[in-house]
């Protein structure tokens, strides 16, 4: 099949748009472009990963006591080679790692501070279900050498770029440097990711919510109320929804993205802070969100204005269209935020 020729890369995309700033470096453009990289190395294992019996625990543990796949330990290996070489990063930091990851004294540090999640919803793996990547950039408030733990620990305000890569029926890659969002669907005949979503943007009102209601009975009661909303409970404050969960962050938040949705990982009496974590789940979602229209909140502050205090942090999380956003959060001021 010959089909058209008015293709849009997501390199010569990235280029188009630093050139509408004329002080762009073109650093950030080439950053994007080293995760778009690794991104279709990470997508390259996961199509494989039914056939080359890379499925399976590796019997090891990461710092959040989780059983890490194969599959996790390659995607970090995969996106920590692609940006530690560069010269354009003074520090990482993995969801698989305890501490933040150094540059290696052989390669130069540079002003950008890189964290990520490199295999969201692994447990989906060995299911064949979908998996993502997240990723969120800072430029770095240390001045010189290495970057420290300042660098990383800053509210998701100060981002400069987020993003996620889906490696479902196809794989996107989602992206925002603060000028909308836009999504590029990766053609596998090519090896190159094709603008398909230029500036997406989110309904208002969403038509799913996403949450995992086993844990309904441990919610606080403003929660409680939030998802009976949902349900259709309470037709006079909100209309019902349609229930999605895939398990999957970043499938579950990219199918309420394009059609509207809230997702909801909120606090238990067993998870005080929810699950998720600020700096590579929950800030970056919340950025490219905001950008689509949307909203993000722990039930009272803006995701976006929390101040992390520590790495792997978590915090409660409501996030997707504003309207619903909105309502979860007026269910938290009347029915309150205590553990039930
Ligand atoms: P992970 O980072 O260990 O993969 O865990 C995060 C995942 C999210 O992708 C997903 O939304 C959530 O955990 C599902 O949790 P639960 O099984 O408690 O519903
Ligand atoms: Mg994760």
């Amino acid at each position: 099949m010959i089909g058209t020729t008015a293709v849009t890369t997501i390199e010569r995309f990235i280029i188009d748009q630093e050139h509408k700033y004329p002080e762009a470096t073109g650093e950030l453009s080439n950053l994007l472009y080293d995760i778009a990289l690794g991104a279709k190395l990470i997508a390259a294992a996961t199509r494989r990963a039914g056939l080359v019996n890379v499925l399976g625990a590796m019997g090891t543990v990461n710092v959040q006591g989780e059983e890490q796949q194969k599959l996790d330990v390659f995607a970090n290996e995969i996106l920590k080679n692609a940006l530690n070489h560069t010269g354009r990063v003074c520090i990482l930091a993995s969801e698989e790692d305890d501490a933040p990851i150094p540059i290696p004294p052989e390669y130069p540090a540079g002003k950008y501070v890189v964290m990520f999640d490199p295999l969201d919803g692994s447990s989906n793996i060995d299911s064949n279900a979908s998996v993502g990547t997240i990723f969120s950039v800072y430029r770095r408030v240390s001045m010189e050498g290495r970057g420290v733990m300042e660098d990383v620990l800053q509210p998701g305000h100060r981002q400069v770029a987020a993003g996620y890569i889906l490696y479902g029926s196809s794989t996107m890659m989602v992206y925002t440097t603060g000028q909308g969002v836009h999504g590029f669907t990766l053609d596998p005949t090519i090896g190159e990711f094709l603008l398909s979503h230029p500036d997406i943007r989110t309904p208002e009102v969403g038509k799913y919510y996403s949450v995992n209601e086993s844990n309904y009975a441990r919610w606080n009661r403003g929660t409680q109320m939030a998802v009976r909303g949902f349900h259709g409970d309470t037709p006079e404050r909100i209309k019902g929804k349609n229930s999605r969960y895939i398990g999957a962050f970043v499938a579950d938040f990219h199918r309420n993205l394009i059609n509207g949705g809230i997702f909801l990982y909120p606090a238990d009496t067993r998870n005080p802070s929810g699950k998720l974590r600020l700096l590579y789940e929950c800030s970056p979602m919340a950025f490219l969100v905001e950008q689509a229209g949307g909203a993000a909140t722990d039930g009272v502050r803006r995701i976006l204005e929390i101040q992390p205090d520590t790495l792997h942090q978590r915090v409660p999380l409501a996030i997707g269209s504003k309207a619903d956003v909105e309502f979860v959060a007026r269910m938290m001021e009347e029915h309150g935020t205590a553990a039930v």
